[in-house]
């Protein structure tokens, strides 16, 4: 059997950082299903629709990965396209605290999915989608942290 793990977000929008857990991630399993799911705490500038097309459009190259989306629990997902593993990245110690109680929930809904968490690349360990997005507004320069689509997109979207 494919070993399938998941790699679940908001991406609002999907920044160096991410790619390169998505990379990584991609390098350990057969497939890799980035899934964008609501996070009830953000509230997105992007549409998921919009989200979507870019993950695709800067994934596209990688073979392994296939990009989706889901209404629901990020585990009846992973359940439905048989994954075994859940994808997390971690930055710094502040993450820690959020990505340790969703793993635990994820664990009671179902112990059967183990979550794996990869460290960030120093380089990004910084970046985050928010920050991405504040400074875009004030047209600052985003060009090292977000694919050229995502630079376009977030202008676009500020020009509006
Ligand atoms: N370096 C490394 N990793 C990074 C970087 C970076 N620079 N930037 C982001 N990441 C990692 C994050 O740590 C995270 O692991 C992943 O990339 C995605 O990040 P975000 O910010 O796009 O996504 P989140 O954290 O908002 O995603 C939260 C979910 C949407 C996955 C969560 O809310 C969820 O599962 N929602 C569905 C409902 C559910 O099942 N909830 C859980 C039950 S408690």
């Amino acid at each position: 059997m494919k070993s399938i793990a998941v790699c679940p977000g908001s991406f609002d929008p999907v920044t160096m950082g991410h790619i390169d857990i998505i990379q990584r991630g991609a390098k350990v399993f057969e497939e890799v299903r980035v899934v964008i799911l609501n996070n009830s705490s953000k509230k997105p500038l992007f549409s998921v629709e919009e989200r979507l097309e870019l993950l695709k459009a800067v994934t596209k190259d990688f073979d392994n990965v296939i990009v989706d989306t889901y209404d629901g629990l990020l585990i009846d997902y992973a359940k439905k396209v048989n994954a075994k593993a859940i994808i997390r990245g971690l930055r710094a110690v502040s993450d820690f605290e959020y990505e340790m109680q969703i793993t635990s929930m994820n664990r009671v809904l179902n112990e059967q999915i183990e979550t794996f968490f990869i460290m960030t690349n120093n380089q990004y360990s910084f970046l985050s989608s928010s920050i991405v997005k504040e400074v875009a507004k004030y047209k600052g320069n985003i060009s090292e942290l977000v694919p050229s689509e995502v630079e376009k997109a977030l202008e676009l979207k500020f020009s509006e």
